[in-house]
């Protein structure tokens, strides 16, 4: 088998790994090709087996005994980073070591981008697939790369959702941050509260454009995974390597569990406001038969919100967190906390009551109060709690993390008071915005404009901090609010390249940041999005 120089496009990898050597030749799947390693990595083996079986139409079997294989995976001791992984290919043999199967699995994504895309089956067929020969030592920057998703404002399968997950592990993110609750729907089945989902999780209709909207499509929308779908995708995920964060909302944004429990307001009988007049005919039906609260059809941020007066609301978010909580294995719940109007709180008796026994002098300190208690019972519950950077206001909860959405402002004062801080300014990496600046040619977003190459330039550490306050900034994370993606092709269209650029962000070292250099990787890139018959955003290349 001829040993052929390879060429520098077999080594576009992305996120660029630490440190590369190229070498020469090149290690060809074939019948004799097995995977190998102990028990401990037999889900990674059986991954790699997987993908290289797939793709070579070779079978490759994978063996739990380390010396019974010529692509051996095995763990290292000696590596610093829990991340971190070393991969040589040689022309016999491929080793992949990691501190930590995580380690291993991230091996492996790199190994998956040395397989050439371009090569159509036949050519496999005719003369094998072929791994370039390199030695890669690697670890991330970060230890917090996240991708959120709002599944709430529209609704995605679980199919999808594990798609989403493949992504995110594909780009050695390792962090999922999934939306289930808000104004407009209610996704997470609660069993002890069976209308969460039978009223909250369907609206009557949406409205139709832009906020405030055109008029109302008068369908019924709506959806919601059970918790055997949920169990499944955090099993998917954490074989993935990928930790699940499930967000509840609180105390704004829980418009459709007041839909479905009314006494969670502090009005009850106050009818769920129809801006505009962009309600549905069903819905204005409902309403006027004596049902005041429905769930909300527009965007924006509603009025009503948890009652903080009565114990019945700690009660209820208790109970649906003691639910949530075992069906999660990531140490934070994010337990929201933005944009929670104080309009409601100021004319209750029941909050007014609470804030003068408690002596709270104003609605921000009740906010505060609100949040922590919820971690107490989070926190009592083994987890710690993460919300956004609301919840900073009226005085931060002891052990709480930021999320830092509203610029990076929260996340420096948070960092300053040694909280963990994860950063997802909105200018920078809301995947909501525009990513192109010809607006009228491009689906309709939320606003803004977010270039892939304003995302590629982000530097989520804040020269503010000093050295020391700079460790409490975890990684950064995308967020992808739904109000304006339908469609999965389109939440896709949102996300990529932008995710990809992102990915390099939180992983590679700050100093290889180039982005003409990242400009002819993702180029290459773009053939793996087509050869997985992804949907992007391709003339953001021309920005
Ligand atoms: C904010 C809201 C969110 C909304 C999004 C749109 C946060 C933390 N809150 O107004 O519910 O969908 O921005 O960009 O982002």
């Amino acid at each position: 088998y001829s040993v052929a120089e390879n060429s520098s496009q077999d080594y576009l990898i992305i996120p660029q790994p630490l440190s590369m050597e190229i070498l020469t030749g090149k290690f060809l799947i074939d019948a004799n090709t097995k995977v190998a390693g102990d028990n401990y990595l037999e889900k990674e083996g059986q991954f790699l087996a997987d993908i290289l079986s797939a793709d070579s139409g070779q079978n490759v079997p994978f063996s739990s005994e380390v010396n019974n294989g010529n692509i051996i995976l095995k763990l290292d001791s000696t590596i610093e980073n829990e991340e971190g992984y070393e991969l040589t290919v040689k022309y016999n043999k491929i080793v992949i070591s990691g501190k930590t199967s995580k380690g291993v699995f991230y091996g492996i994504q790199t190994l998956r981008q040395l397989i050439p895309i371009a090569m159509k089956k036949d050519d496999v067929t005719l003369n094998g697939l072929t791994i370039p020969a390199v030695t890669i030592k690697d670890n991330p920057r970060y230890q917090y790369r996240g991708m959120h998703l709002d599944v709430a404002r529209h609704f995605f399968s679980v199919d999808f959702v594990k798609k989403y997950i493949d992504l995110i592990a594909m780009h050695k993110m390792n962090t999922f941050h999934w939306h289930l609750t808000e104004d407009q729907g209610w996704r997470i089945e609660i069993k002890k509260y069976p209308k969460l989902t039978e009223v909250g999780a369907w609206r009557n209709g949406t409205i139709i454009g832009h906020h405030p909207g055109t008029g109302n499509d008068e369908k019924e929308y709506g959806g919601f995974y059970t918790q055997e779908e949920i169990k499944d995708i955090v099993k998917y995920a954490s074989e993935r390597h990928v930790n699940v964060i499930p967000e509840i909302e609180l105390p704004g944004h829980g418009g459709a569990a007041i839909a479905a429990y009314p006494f969670l307001s502090c009005f009850p009988e106050e009818p769920t406001k129809i801006f505009n007049d962009m309600g549905s005919k069903q819905g204005k039906e409902i309403q006027a038969n004596g049902t005041p609260k429905i769930v909300v059809e527009t965007w924006g941020v509603m009025d009503d919100v948890f009652c903080a007066g009565k114990e019945e609301t700690f009660k209820f978010l208790e109970d649906v967190l003691a639910e949530v909580i075992p069906l999660f294995p990531s140490q934070y719940i994010h337990i929201g906390g933005d944009e929670c109007p104080k309009g409601n709180w100021k004319r209750c008796d029941q909050c007014q009551k609470r804030m003068e026994s408690l002596g709270l002098k104003d609605e921000l300190e009740l906010q505060s109060y609100f949040i922590n208690r919820i971690e107490k019972y989070v926190n009592a519950n083994g987890k710690k709690i993460i919300g956004w950077d609301e919840v900073l206001e009226g005085g931060l909860a002891p052990n709480a993390a930021i999320m830092s959405w509203r610029g990076t402002k929260g996340g420096i004062e948070a960092a300053k008071q040694h909280h963990d801080v994860v950063m997802t300014p909105e200018h920078t990496v809301y995947f909501d915005y525009y990513q192109n600046k010809d607006k009228n040619n491009e689906p309709l977003a939320i606003g803004g404009l977010t270039t892939v190459e304003d995302v590629y330039s982000y530097e989520p550490t804040p020269i503010e901090l000093t050295n020391e306050e700079q460790k409490y900034i975890l990684g950064a994370q995308a967020n992808v609010w739904s109000e304006y993606m339908e469609t999965t092709d389109y939440v896709e269209y949102m996300i990529l390249p932008r995710m990809t650029a992102l990915s390099e962000v939180v992983w590679s070292s700050k100093e290889s940041r180039n982005w003409q250099d990242f400009s002819k990787r993702l180029k290459y890139f773009t053939k793996r999005y087509d050869a997985m018959g992804l949907n992007y955003a391709k003339h953001t290349f021309k920005n």
